[in-house]
């Protein structure tokens, strides 16, 4: 085993990271920008090393100064979390090279499944069913791009190859519009990753976001660990995510899951990722792009599965073998996942930063929080505006949906603003308890403002409820408000719900 493992990242990731870390009696070397010197991360590494000013690409982007404390302190292995270094080849390669165990894929993974049209042609070979676009790669010229697009069909989707995460992504109605967006599209690419490159694909619309958690060892064995819905995102940013998926079912998740497992294998993955796909109402499904990294959302996948995905990623690098065969995966119950931003929701979004005063975590049965702050610790505005994270499992989805209200209920941060009040209303929302929602549903049918109007025109009400109220608000006071008064128990509830679905 690894005596000693540097933790290339920060915040709830690291911590998450450190733990597993902890159980398998590894030691634990941590990295900290000078905005992060009392940073949770920091506290619990048995050393930490300072790396530089607060910008990442002064800290936790600064390969060279990492892999220099990785030598300094003796360690085995780096493990990068997500974000910042995490899908960069060049780092995994140089980790290698320096004699570290990069925990993650090979380098020839990560290049494969970065670029994206690459990745596009790769497992397109392999038998994966891709959205209808182009298949070529290398640079595709506006005049290539100009012809092909009649072929695959309006409306159609401008990406970058460098990309991910929307950037760079445009919408085209017609052929005449699309001169324009190119170039622009083009802008945006080059300016976000120095690559102007980009290609085409079908616009699939009203899909939902469904991703597969796979994992392979040195010996060829890959499985997967079933699917995350992620269709619950504002901007590119998930805010909740669940696994099973309301629109799952034994046969499909067989299907997707085999087509997951081909994706990895046909780039000779290593270690964990996640295949993304589309899937459209009539369940056809659509490779999107492959993360080569662990993600945020892996705990929800833990919850179902019982797999410690990070422990089990530690012993894949150390060139053991997965610990599970496909059939000793079994799926249990329902998780949740809502990202704990540290925003107001009530205001665009926009970030909040400052001190955490006070904070009382939720606990109890089906309850887990990966937070990455503690009383007293400051947010600042350098990096990712998430803090926490709070998974809840159940038997059944509603039992979870009721869990995470009564977390999300409990749950009291002081001195940020955060994005509890967004999910407490999300889990009032009647379609995402009926499980009705796509991609879109946050931003253009669900609105907090909306909610929170409707409880204004009974402000007068309110406001003298409020009043003989005084003792049990200044409970809530600290989520604002938020509807108090279902019609029925939660009981009732519950069993409604489940014959809904019988
Ligand atoms: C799509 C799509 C519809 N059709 N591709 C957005 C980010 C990038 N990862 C891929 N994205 C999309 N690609 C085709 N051909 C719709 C999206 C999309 C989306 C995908 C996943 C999660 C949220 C999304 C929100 C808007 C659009």
């Amino acid at each position: 085993m690894f005596k000693k493992v540097l933790v290339a990242n920060r915040g709830e990731i690291a911590v998450r990271i450190i733990r597993a870390c902890r159980e398998l009696g590894i030691q634990t070397v941590g990295i900290f920008s000078e905005a992060d010197r009392n940073a949770l991360h920091v506290r619990y590494a048995d050393e930490s090393y300072l790396l530089g000013p607060a910008p990442s690409r002064e800290s936790y982007l600064r390969a060279d100064k990492i892999l220099d404390i990785a030598a300094r302190s003796g360690v085995d292995a780096i493990h990068p979390g997500y974000g910042f270094l995490a899908e960069r080849e060049d780092f995994s390669a140089q980790c290698a090279d320096r004699g570290f165990v990069f925990i993650g894929p090979k380098p020839t993974s990560i290049a494969a499944m970065g670029d994206k049209a690459e990745a596009r042609a790769t497992v397109i070979k392999a038998g994966v069913p891709v959205v209808p676009g182009t298949e070529d790669v290398g640079n595709l010229t506006d005049d290539d791009l100009l012809s092909v697009a009649p072929k695959i069909g309006f409306p159609l989707l401008i990406k970058a190859t460098a990309g991910g995460g929307g950037k760079g992504m445009r919408e085209i109605k017609s052929l005449d519009e699309m001169p324009t967006l190119l170039a622009s599209a083009r802008r945006e690419a080059e300016s976000a990753f120095g690559d102007g490159n980009v290609y085409l694909e079908k616009l699939v619309e009203g899909a939902r976001h469904i991703e597969f958690q796979v994992m392979a060892d040195s010996f060829g064995n890959v499985i997967h660990l079933g699917e995350r819905e992620c269709s619950i995102q504002r901007r590119h940013q998930k805010l909740l995510e669940e696994s099973p998926s309301v629109f799952m079912d034994e046969e499909l998740r067989k299907k997707m899951g085999d087509v997951a497992v081909k994706a990895a294998q046909a780039v000779d993955y290593l270690n964990a990722g996640t295949i993304e796909f589309l899937v459209d109402k009539e369940r056809n499904f659509y490779f999107l792009e492959m993360n080569t990294r662990l993600q945020v959302e892996h705990p929800v996948t833990e919850m179902v599965t019982g797999v410690d995905i990070v422990a089990e990623q530690i012993r894949i690098a150390r060139g053991r073998q997965l610990s599970y065969t496909q059939d000793q995966i079994e799926f249990k119950g329902h998780a949740i996942e809502c990202r704990i931003n540290a925003e107001d929701p009530f205001n665009g979004f926009v970030p909040s930063t400052g001190r955490i005063t006070h904070s009382l975590l939720p606990t109890g049965p089906g309850i887990r929080v990966d937070s990455g702050v503690y009383p007293g610790f400051e947010v600042t505005p350098y990096y990712d505006p998430m803090i926490a994270k709070l998974i809840v499992w159940g038997e059944t989805r509603a039992q979870a949906i009721l869990r995470m209200r009564r977390a999300l209920e409990e749950y009291r941060i002081v001195g940020v603003r955060t994005n509890i009040p967004f999910h407490q209303t999300l889990m009032d929302s009647h379609r995402f308890m009926g499980g009705q929602f796509d991609t879109r549903f946050v931003e253009e049918r669900f609105s907090l403002d909306d909610a929170m109007e409707s409880r204004e025109s009974h402000s007068e009400i309110a406001a003298i409820l409020a009043t003989l109220a005084a003792h049990q608000l200044s409970e809530r006071s600290a989520h604002i408000v938020r509807r108090n008064e279902r019609d029925a128990s939660n009981w009732k509830w519950v069993g409604r719900w489940e014959r809904m679905h019988r």
